[in-house]
């Protein structure tokens, strides 16, 4: 298993110079830096092109999120708007294989985060979701892409909560590069068991998401069993990232996206992020395993 760190531990926005994590990041003593995609469309293509370099020049692995906004939404009913979504990630597909980035992860097979009073049909949109991720399946196949659908908990997604549905859904659109994906911040809330939702994914489990149940970088005080969770990975023989996604600072699009109304940091400074991020890997490595 390799691990990484979303970049928006630091951030209060989304997207932006990447490049600066990418030194930081390797320095800290992660394999990947994941970033976000959303907003790859206002980069030039040397911007990635750069972004490939520094990550190749620094041994670094990269990897994509993007929690689609309400106007990239495949399962919408709105078929002009599905084009123009198409047309989106053709140029996200692009650019990722510009800067070497071969796997994006997030609730694509939907948008993020879902408002519920606008209402929806989750049969539906679940079976149009499905129809439209066969063609985005195939833009992605051409550039080397694959696509992880990620089980989201019940106040920011409703297609997929639960790991069986997820491997439901990857199973319906059968596509090789269309994998699961899980979060141990939404297993928390919903899975009986975390173990027996990655022992669920056997085969199908293309990215993985690891923090804390309050998304704190994961730590030996904290409530999950971090080395069952490893075990269980490993018994399902994932040899995928392990990537964290901590977000413990208030402020900007991301504090609110990810519902963050109090500090968790104790009043961080970004140095004290870097030691926090960099103990958490090195015993994320050691409960974990490699
Ligand atoms: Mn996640």
């Amino acid at each position: 298993m390799k691990y990484g760190i979303y970049y928006a531990y630091w951030a209060k926005e989304w997207g932006g110079d990447f490049l600066p994590y990418i030194e930081k990041v390797k320095k800290l003593g992660f394999d990947v830096l994941e970033v976000a995609c959303g907003a790859f469309d206002r980069d030039s293509d040397e911007t990635f092109r750069e972004l490939r370099r520094a990550a190749e020049h620094h041994g670094l692995l990269l990897s994509g999120g993007y929690g689609p906004r309400p106007e990239h939404n495949l399962a919408s009913t709105d078929a002009a708007a599905v084009e123009r979504t198409f047309a989106f990630y053709a140029d996200v597909f692009r650019k990722m294989e510009l800067a070497g980035i071969d796997r994006i992860g997030g609730a694509l097979y939907s948008y993020w985060p879902v408002d519920f009073a606008s209402g929806f049909d989750k049969a539906a949109d679940t079976e149009r979701s499905i129809k439209n991720m066969r063609r985005l399946a195939d833009l992605a196949a051409d550039r080397g892409v694959t696509l992880c659908m990620e089980s989201l908990n019940r106040f920011e997604g409703y297609m997929i909560n639960e790991s069986y549905e997820d491997v439901d859904y990857v199973k319906a659109v059968d596509k090789p590069n269309v994998k699961a994906m899980l979060d141990t911040f939404h297993m928390n809330i919903e899975e009986d068991s975390l173990t027996g939702a990655i022992e669920k994914t056997k085969g199908f489990l293309g990215h993985f998401h690891v923090g804390e149940a309050n998304r704190r970088c994961p730590y030996a005080g904290g409530r999950m069993d971090w080395a069952a969770i490893g075990d269980a990975l490993r018994g399902i023989g994932y040899d995928g990232y392990v990537v964290m996604e901590p977000f413990v600072r208030m402020g900007g699009t991301v504090g609110k996206n990810v519902s963050l109304w109090r500090d968790l940091s104790g009043g961080a400074d970004d140095a004290k992020l870097d030691a926090e991020a960099a103990a958490s890997v090195r015993y994320l490595r050691e409960v974990m395993g490699e």
